[in-house]
Protein backbone atom coordinates (compact mmCIF):
# COMPACT_ATOMS: atom_id res chain seq x y z
CA UNK A 1 0.00 0.00 0.00
CA UNK A 2 1.15 3.63 -0.96
CA UNK A 3 1.56 5.93 1.87
CA UNK A 4 -0.44 8.65 1.05
CA UNK A 5 0.74 10.84 4.01
CA UNK A 6 3.39 13.27 4.35
CA UNK A 7 5.90 12.11 6.84
CA UNK A 8 4.67 13.79 10.28
CA UNK A 9 7.52 16.71 10.71
CA UNK A 10 6.76 18.52 7.47
CA UNK A 11 3.19 18.13 8.84
CA UNK A 12 3.74 19.95 10.96
CA UNK A 13 6.41 22.16 9.92
CA UNK A 14 3.13 22.46 7.33
CA UNK A 15 0.38 23.65 8.69
CA UNK A 16 -1.30 26.60 9.09
CA UNK A 17 -3.61 25.47 11.42
CA UNK A 18 -2.90 26.30 15.14
CA UNK A 19 -4.79 23.52 15.81
CA UNK A 20 -3.31 20.79 13.97
CA UNK A 21 0.23 22.22 14.88
CA UNK A 22 -0.86 21.28 18.34
CA UNK A 23 -2.37 17.95 17.59
CA UNK A 24 1.05 17.00 15.45
CA UNK A 25 3.39 18.31 18.09
CA UNK A 26 2.00 16.33 20.88
CA UNK A 27 1.66 13.38 18.45
CA UNK A 28 5.37 13.40 18.01
CA UNK A 29 6.20 14.04 21.68
CA UNK A 30 3.80 11.49 22.85
CA UNK A 31 4.14 8.83 20.24
CA UNK A 32 0.50 8.37 20.34
CA UNK A 33 -1.84 8.69 17.23
CA UNK A 34 -5.13 7.19 19.82
CA UNK A 35 -7.82 9.04 20.46
CA UNK A 36 -9.67 7.51 23.62
CA UNK A 37 -13.88 7.59 23.65
CA UNK A 38 -14.75 7.62 26.97
CA UNK A 39 -18.32 7.20 26.83
CA UNK A 40 -19.07 6.77 30.72
CA UNK A 41 -22.82 8.52 32.27
CA UNK A 42 -20.97 10.35 35.55
CA UNK A 43 -18.44 12.91 35.82
CA UNK A 44 -16.46 10.73 38.39
CA UNK A 45 -16.41 7.60 35.56
CA UNK A 46 -15.17 9.90 33.22
CA UNK A 47 -12.32 12.25 34.84
CA UNK A 48 -10.63 8.88 36.72
CA UNK A 49 -10.63 7.07 33.32
CA UNK A 50 -8.56 10.77 32.17
CA UNK A 51 -6.39 10.49 35.00
CA UNK A 52 -5.38 7.01 33.75
CA UNK A 53 -5.44 7.64 29.97
CA UNK A 54 -4.12 11.02 29.91
CA UNK A 55 -0.49 9.79 29.37
CA UNK A 56 -0.76 7.26 26.75
CA UNK A 57 -3.59 9.67 24.13
CA UNK A 58 -3.67 12.82 21.80
CA UNK A 59 -7.05 13.31 22.41
CA UNK A 60 -10.00 12.84 25.13
CA UNK A 61 -13.39 12.30 23.25
CA UNK A 62 -16.85 12.62 25.33
CA UNK A 63 -20.32 13.16 24.60
CA UNK A 64 -21.26 15.98 27.26
CA UNK A 65 -24.80 15.30 26.85
CA UNK A 66 -24.52 12.16 27.70
CA UNK A 67 -22.83 12.73 31.29
CA UNK A 68 -25.55 12.82 33.71
CA UNK A 69 -24.25 15.09 36.41
CA UNK A 70 -22.36 16.92 33.67
CA UNK A 71 -21.31 20.68 34.83
CA UNK A 72 -18.77 23.12 34.63
CA UNK A 73 -16.71 22.00 37.16
CA UNK A 74 -16.30 18.97 35.06
CA UNK A 75 -14.99 21.29 32.67
CA UNK A 76 -12.76 23.07 34.76
CA UNK A 77 -10.97 20.00 35.76
CA UNK A 78 -11.09 18.43 32.01
CA UNK A 79 -9.99 21.14 30.85
CA UNK A 80 -6.88 21.54 33.83
CA UNK A 81 -5.60 18.05 33.11
CA UNK A 82 -5.75 18.31 29.62
CA UNK A 83 -3.58 21.71 29.89
CA UNK A 84 -1.48 19.25 32.82
CA UNK A 85 -0.88 16.10 30.49
CA UNK A 86 -0.98 17.63 27.15
CA UNK A 87 -4.25 16.28 25.04
CA UNK A 88 -6.97 17.75 23.31
CA UNK A 89 -10.01 17.71 24.64
CA UNK A 90 -13.01 16.47 21.85
CA UNK A 91 -16.58 17.29 21.95
CA UNK A 92 -18.29 14.59 19.63
CA UNK A 93 -21.37 16.87 19.48
CA UNK A 94 -21.42 16.56 15.80
CA UNK A 95 -23.50 19.40 15.22
CA UNK A 96 -26.39 19.29 12.43
CA UNK A 97 -28.75 21.98 11.75
CA UNK A 98 -28.82 25.53 10.53
CA UNK A 99 -26.18 28.18 11.44
CA UNK A 100 -28.34 30.07 13.79
CA UNK A 101 -28.83 26.84 16.00
CA UNK A 102 -25.38 25.45 15.23
CA UNK A 103 -24.51 29.13 17.32
CA UNK A 104 -26.79 28.48 20.14
CA UNK A 105 -25.71 24.94 20.97
CA UNK A 106 -22.15 26.18 20.57
CA UNK A 107 -22.89 28.40 23.50
CA UNK A 108 -25.85 26.85 25.63
CA UNK A 109 -25.93 24.37 28.49
CA UNK A 110 -23.05 23.11 28.41
CA UNK A 111 -21.07 26.33 26.79
CA UNK A 112 -19.22 23.75 24.26
CA UNK A 113 -16.81 26.44 22.78
CA UNK A 114 -15.73 27.23 26.19
CA UNK A 115 -13.69 23.71 26.86
CA UNK A 116 -13.93 21.79 23.93
CA UNK A 117 -10.70 22.24 21.57
CA UNK A 118 -12.55 20.30 18.45
CA UNK A 119 -16.25 19.16 17.81
CA UNK A 120 -17.89 17.41 14.98
CA UNK A 121 -19.94 18.32 12.89
CA UNK A 122 -22.29 16.94 9.88
CA UNK A 123 -21.87 17.97 6.08
CA UNK A 124 -25.74 17.65 5.64
CA UNK A 125 -26.74 21.39 6.58
CA UNK A 126 -24.37 22.63 3.84
CA UNK A 127 -21.28 25.30 3.51
CA UNK A 128 -23.14 28.27 4.97
CA UNK A 129 -24.65 27.12 8.13
CA UNK A 130 -21.33 25.73 9.04
CA UNK A 131 -18.41 28.03 8.00
CA UNK A 132 -19.69 31.32 9.25
CA UNK A 133 -20.77 30.44 12.40
CA UNK A 134 -18.32 28.14 13.37
CA UNK A 135 -15.42 30.49 11.90
CA UNK A 136 -16.41 32.99 14.01
CA UNK A 137 -16.01 31.26 17.14
CA UNK A 138 -13.16 29.62 16.45
CA UNK A 139 -11.30 33.17 15.57
CA UNK A 140 -12.74 34.32 19.19
CA UNK A 141 -9.63 34.59 21.43
CA UNK A 142 -12.29 34.24 24.40
CA UNK A 143 -12.92 30.81 23.22
CA UNK A 144 -11.08 27.21 23.10
CA UNK A 145 -12.30 25.89 20.37
CA UNK A 146 -10.18 26.03 17.54
CA UNK A 147 -11.46 23.58 14.92
CA UNK A 148 -14.05 21.57 13.04
CA UNK A 149 -13.91 17.95 12.43
CA UNK A 150 -16.13 17.00 9.22
CA UNK A 151 -17.80 13.97 9.17
CA UNK A 152 -17.49 12.94 5.70
CA UNK A 153 -17.94 8.79 6.69
CA UNK A 154 -19.90 7.01 9.92
CA UNK A 155 -18.60 3.92 11.08
CA UNK A 156 -22.12 2.39 11.24
CA UNK A 157 -23.59 0.10 9.19
CA UNK A 158 -25.91 1.18 6.51
CA UNK A 159 -25.04 4.98 6.94
CA UNK A 160 -26.22 7.43 4.46
CA UNK A 161 -22.91 8.75 4.27
CA UNK A 162 -21.68 6.12 1.75
CA UNK A 163 -25.16 7.61 -0.94
CA UNK A 164 -23.15 8.69 -4.42
CA UNK A 165 -21.51 11.64 -3.49
CA UNK A 166 -22.19 12.83 0.02
CA UNK A 167 -18.12 12.28 1.42
CA UNK A 168 -16.94 13.89 -2.00
CA UNK A 169 -19.28 17.34 -1.12
CA UNK A 170 -18.00 17.14 2.35
CA UNK A 171 -14.17 17.02 1.53
CA UNK A 172 -15.14 20.03 -0.78
CA UNK A 173 -17.05 21.76 2.25
CA UNK A 174 -13.13 21.08 4.17
CA UNK A 175 -11.15 22.47 1.09
CA UNK A 176 -13.32 25.56 0.78
CA UNK A 177 -12.81 26.40 4.99
CA UNK A 178 -9.11 25.01 5.56
CA UNK A 179 -9.02 27.53 7.75
CA UNK A 180 -11.86 25.86 10.15
CA UNK A 181 -12.11 22.87 9.19
CA UNK A 182 -9.06 20.91 11.37
CA UNK A 183 -9.76 17.32 10.12
CA UNK A 184 -12.93 14.63 8.99
CA UNK A 185 -14.24 11.71 10.82
CA UNK A 186 -13.99 9.02 8.16
CA UNK A 187 -13.37 4.97 7.53
CA UNK A 188 -10.73 5.46 4.55
CA UNK A 189 -8.79 8.52 4.20
CA UNK A 190 -10.62 11.37 2.49
CA UNK A 191 -8.33 13.74 1.57
CA UNK A 192 -4.29 13.58 0.48
CA UNK A 193 -4.07 17.06 1.83
CA UNK A 194 -1.24 17.26 4.63
CA UNK A 195 -2.86 19.91 6.53
CA UNK A 196 -6.41 17.84 6.95
CA UNK A 197 -6.36 15.04 9.49
CA UNK A 198 -8.60 12.00 9.23
CA UNK A 199 -9.84 10.81 12.22
CA UNK A 200 -11.24 7.56 12.40
CA UNK A 201 -13.54 5.60 14.98
CA UNK A 202 -14.95 1.89 14.81
CA UNK A 203 -11.61 0.37 15.89
CA UNK A 204 -11.34 -2.52 17.94
CA UNK A 205 -8.82 -5.03 18.52
CA UNK A 206 -11.18 -7.86 19.99
CA UNK A 207 -14.61 -7.64 18.31
CA UNK A 208 -16.69 -6.71 15.24
CA UNK A 209 -19.73 -5.48 16.33
CA UNK A 210 -22.25 -4.29 18.94
CA UNK A 211 -25.86 -4.81 18.69
CA UNK A 212 -26.25 -1.16 17.50
CA UNK A 213 -24.81 -0.85 14.25
CA UNK A 214 -21.55 -0.44 15.06
CA UNK A 215 -18.57 -1.51 13.31
CA UNK A 216 -15.46 -1.90 14.25
CA UNK A 217 -12.09 -3.37 12.34
CA UNK A 218 -8.22 -3.28 13.13
CA UNK A 219 -5.89 -0.97 13.60
CA UNK A 220 -4.14 -2.08 10.52
CA UNK A 221 -6.94 -2.16 8.38
CA UNK A 222 -7.49 1.87 10.06
CA UNK A 223 -4.33 3.19 9.90
CA UNK A 224 -2.38 1.01 6.75
CA UNK A 225 -4.90 -0.28 4.67
CA UNK A 226 -7.32 2.78 4.95
CA UNK A 227 -4.59 5.13 5.86
CA UNK A 228 -6.00 7.20 8.79
CA UNK A 229 -3.95 9.41 11.02
CA UNK A 230 -5.84 8.65 14.23
CA UNK A 231 -7.59 5.90 15.94
CA UNK A 232 -10.36 6.68 18.09
CA UNK A 233 -10.99 4.01 20.32
CA UNK A 234 -13.64 3.55 23.02
CA UNK A 235 -14.88 0.09 24.51
CA UNK A 236 -11.83 -1.61 23.15
CA UNK A 237 -10.35 0.30 26.60
CA UNK A 238 -13.51 1.50 28.28
CA UNK A 239 -14.80 -1.52 28.50
CA UNK A 240 -11.74 -3.67 29.70
CA UNK A 241 -11.01 -4.93 33.05
CA UNK A 242 -7.41 -4.06 32.20
CA UNK A 243 -7.88 -0.35 30.53
CA UNK A 244 -4.36 0.51 31.15
CA UNK A 245 -2.61 -2.40 29.63
CA UNK A 246 -5.01 -1.65 26.71
CA UNK A 247 -4.29 2.15 26.23
CA UNK A 248 -0.80 0.58 25.78
CA UNK A 249 -1.91 -1.74 23.80
CA UNK A 250 -3.99 0.23 21.15
CA UNK A 251 -1.20 3.43 21.25
CA UNK A 252 1.63 0.83 20.87
CA UNK A 253 0.27 -0.66 17.74
CA UNK A 254 -1.54 2.38 16.31
CA UNK A 255 1.80 4.34 16.64
CA UNK A 256 3.92 1.70 14.68
CA UNK A 257 1.25 1.53 11.74
CA UNK A 258 1.40 5.65 11.69
CA UNK A 259 5.00 5.49 11.88
CA UNK A 260 5.97 2.01 9.63
CA UNK A 261 7.11 4.69 6.58
CA UNK A 262 7.76 7.75 8.22
CA UNK A 263 10.78 9.18 7.88
CA UNK A 264 10.64 12.02 9.75
F1 LIG B 1 -18.80 9.78 13.86
C1 LIG B 1 -18.70 8.65 14.55
C2 LIG B 1 -18.80 7.41 13.88
O1 LIG B 1 -18.93 7.33 12.66
N1 LIG B 1 -18.67 6.28 14.62
C3 LIG B 1 -18.44 6.33 15.97
O2 LIG B 1 -18.32 5.28 16.59
C4 LIG B 1 -18.50 8.68 15.90
N2 LIG B 1 -18.36 7.55 16.61
C5 LIG B 1 -18.10 7.67 18.06
O3 LIG B 1 -16.87 7.03 18.38
C6 LIG B 1 -19.16 7.04 18.94
O4 LIG B 1 -20.15 7.99 19.25
C7 LIG B 1 -18.36 6.59 20.14
O5 LIG B 1 -18.25 7.66 21.07
C8 LIG B 1 -16.98 6.31 19.60
C9 LIG B 1 -16.70 4.85 19.30
O6 LIG B 1 -16.74 4.09 20.48
P1 LIG B 1 -16.68 2.47 20.45
O7 LIG B 1 -16.95 2.10 21.88
O8 LIG B 1 -15.29 2.10 20.01
O9 LIG B 1 -17.74 2.01 19.51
Amino acid sequence: VDNMRTPLLERESLTESPLNKKILSIMRTKKSNLCLAIDYTTVDEVLQMVELAGPFVLAIKVHADAIVDFSEEFTKKLTTMANDMDFIIFEDRKFADTGNTNLLQLHGTQKIASWADVVTVHAVQGNDSIAGVFRKVIQDPAYRLKGILLIAQLSTKGSLTSLNGYTESAVEIANDNRDVVSGFITQTRVSACSDLLNWTPGVNLDAKSDSAGQQWRGVDQAIEIQQNDIVIVGRGVTSSSEPVQQLKRYRQIAWEALTKNDTS
